[in-house]
């Protein structure tokens, strides 16, 4: 018997080696698609064999059904097979190195041996790939930068990744022990964008059989140590996963400790030094009689030393303990005050649901409206809208809002091109409510250039918001070389927004640069880069990062009900 996710990763490895053989491009596509498909179908496409049924799922064709049904039958996909016997399966893993494409890997495969990442880099560093027909010293250049940075994360795992197998775990322990106490600890509760690894803290009356429900979950693949008070496993997906136990008057001074940031905690003890204090994960203590004045909950740790409790996203001794001190900590901004998402796609382009669907999920999340921002006419790989589409779009989104439901304002996702110029004419600009404007290319160019583009963009009036604005893709691409104190300066003066794209591998602005956008004033759009309806929960994410910047209810434009944003969006922005 197989499963979804084998079956799934069979069809991904089908569609890279397809790439790097050179196939033809929708081939390739089919693939990949195949492979979500799965995915989003579930169990329910395993053990059937007849290709008729299996065509019944939306989105499985004849080619692709006759491929499950051979997995189903035999377990294998001949066609992957033949694939490994023409080229090394570990040539996959070239195509994760950002700036490297499948047809380079093929070329550094055949001309020189490549097959793996530690071949690659030997190649690079004795300047082998610069004498390559075709490659030279720049090409060789951006290898070695894309191998740096995906080690730079090799083994950290982005945050919805981590959240959701946390969720995974504490679900199963609270469902076989009703009544336990279990929390994130570590960097997953702080929301840091990447972690790396899950800690999970909990208290229970009997540690021993805690442990031993622990390691005996499903998602649990190996036990790497087993202890009365501690014990780590690693998932089936290669994460580790730390396990500690503790008494119940300790609960809160261990979540506070194993919570950190080791910073954080350095600082922490630093405070109750002065006051005569000592803090550890046992409790809080008085330094002159040993005392114990505080541990059994989190809050009181914190009140015992004179201190409000800074909301986890800010321990990262950033100013948090001074303004618990001092009674300035921030009301930070919740999921529960976001009105609207400013960032979505839809079928129209590069995205998956329709609008229908987008408007169902957004209501579904509470949303009072929604942007809609497909990609323009410039960008041609994300089937960008027309000057024709867009318009019909505009008049599907104005006859939809007839009916209730969250408000759709129709929007774009605009490219900046060269010279900081956009997509459209004026008069398609005028009749939209508001645009996105991003780079989606020429990242390469000089610091002076992207800076200039940007601040173009930011001073033509129709242009609210600035998209993902370093443009980095976290393990895969670094931020432009751009001069984010100009853009952050010309944002504020312009009264151009800022995105928070929430994409998982996105989360961009990234908290140091919102740290530096509320100093300025320059507000912040939160927006999911929904390409189907589920994508709209990566919200989450986006609030958590919001968090983290210290933000406000205020400093965030999708807090605003309908009414407030149709007027900012009504009023000049300059
Ligand atoms: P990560 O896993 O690399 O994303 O980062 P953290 O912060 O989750 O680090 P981790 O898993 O090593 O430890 C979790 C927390 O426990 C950490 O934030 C602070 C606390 N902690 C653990 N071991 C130590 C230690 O040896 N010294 C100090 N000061 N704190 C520690
Ligand atoms: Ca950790
Ligand atoms: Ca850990
Ligand atoms: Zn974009």
């Amino acid at each position: 018997m197989g499963s979804v996710d084998e079956l799934a990763s069979f069809f991904e490895r089908i569609a890279d080696l397809d790439e790097i053989k050179g196939e033809l491009r929708f081939k390739v596509l089919a693939y990949r698609r195949a492979a979500e498909t799965i995915r989003s179908i579930g169990e329910s496409v395993l053990g059937i064999d007849d290709v008729k049924k299996l065509r019944q799922f939306p989105g499985i064709g004849e080619g692709i059904a006759k491929k499950i049904s051979e997995y189903n039958r035999t377990g294998l996909i001949a066609r992957l097979e033949e694939l490994k016997d023409e080229m090394p399966i570990e040539l996959v893993a070239l195509l994760k190195i950002p700036n490297l494409g499948p047809r380079r890997a093929k070329l550094l495969y055949d001309e020189l041996g490549v097959r793996s990442v530690v071949d690659l880099q030997g190649a690079a560093e004795a300047h082998r790939i610069a004498g390559l027909k075709g490659l030279g010293p720049r090409v060789e250049q951006n290898i070695l930068e894309g191998i740096r940075l995906m080690q730079a994360h090799a083994g950290r795992l982005l945050l919805p990744q981590a959240y959701q197998i946390s969720g995974e775990i504490l679900g199963g322990l609270r469902e076989a022990l009703p009544g336990l106490v279990a929390e994130r600890a570590g960097s997953l509760r702080r929301m840091k964008e990447t972690v790396g690894d899950i800690d999970v803290l909990a208290t229970w009356h009997s540690p021993k059989q805690l442990m031993e429900i622990f390691c005996g979950l499903p998602i649990v693949e190996r036990v790497i140590a087993r202890g009365d008070t501690k014990s780590s496993i690693l998932t089936r997906e290669g994460i580790q996963v730390d396990m500690r136990v503790v008494e119940a008057d300790q609960w809160g001074a261990a979540l506070q400790y194993f919570t950190g940031s080791q910073p954080h905690n350095v600082r922490l003890r630093e405070i109750a030094k002065k006051k005569g204090l000592k803090v550890n994960e046992y409790g809080v203590f008085l330094v002159k009689n040993g005392e114990k004045l505080a541990g059994a909950d989190e809050t009181s740790v914190y009140e015992a030393m004179g201190l409000g409790t800074p909301p986890p996203e800010l321990r990262e001794n950033r100013g948090e303990l001074e303004a618990a001190l001092e009674g300035t900590l921030p009301s930070l901004v919740g999921r529960e005050d976001i009105a609207g998402d400013f960032h979505v796609h839809t079928q129209a382009s590069d995205g998956y649901s329709s609008l229908e669907d987008m408007r169902e999920t957004a209501s579904a999340l509470g949303y009072a409206w929604l942007g809609i921002t497909d990609h323009a006419e410039n960008l041609k790989v994300a089937r960008g809208l027309t000057t024709s589409k867009i318009l019909d779009q505009i008049e599907a989104i104005r006859a939809l809002n007839r009916k209730a439901g969250p408000y759709l304002l129709a929007a774009s996702e605009l490219n900046i091109g060269n010279d900081g110029e956009v997509d459209y004419d004026e008069d398609v600009l005028a009749e939209l409510d508001f645009t996105i404007a991003s780079i989606h290319g020429g990242f390469r160019q000089e610091r002076e250039q992207l800076t200039r583009r940007m601040v173009q963009a930011m001073e033509n009036p129709h242009v609210r918001i600035i998209g993902h604005p370093t443009g980095r893709v976290i393990g895969q691409r670094p931020p432009y070389e751009v001069d984010m104190d100009a853009v952050l300066q010309r944002a504020a003066e312009t009264g151009t927004a800022l995105e928070l794209n929430s994409f998982p591998d996105r989360l961009d602005l990234a908290d140091e640069y919102l740290l530096r956008a509320r100093q300025l004033g320059v507000k912040i759009a939160l927006g999911s880069d929904a390409h189907r309806a589920e994508h709209l929960e990566y919200m989450f994410y986006g609030v958590a990062t919001a968090r983290r910047g210290w933000l406000e209810p205020e400093d965030v434009l999708n807090t605003m009900a309908l009414e407030q944003l149709l007027e900012w969006l009504r009023r000049p922005k300059m």
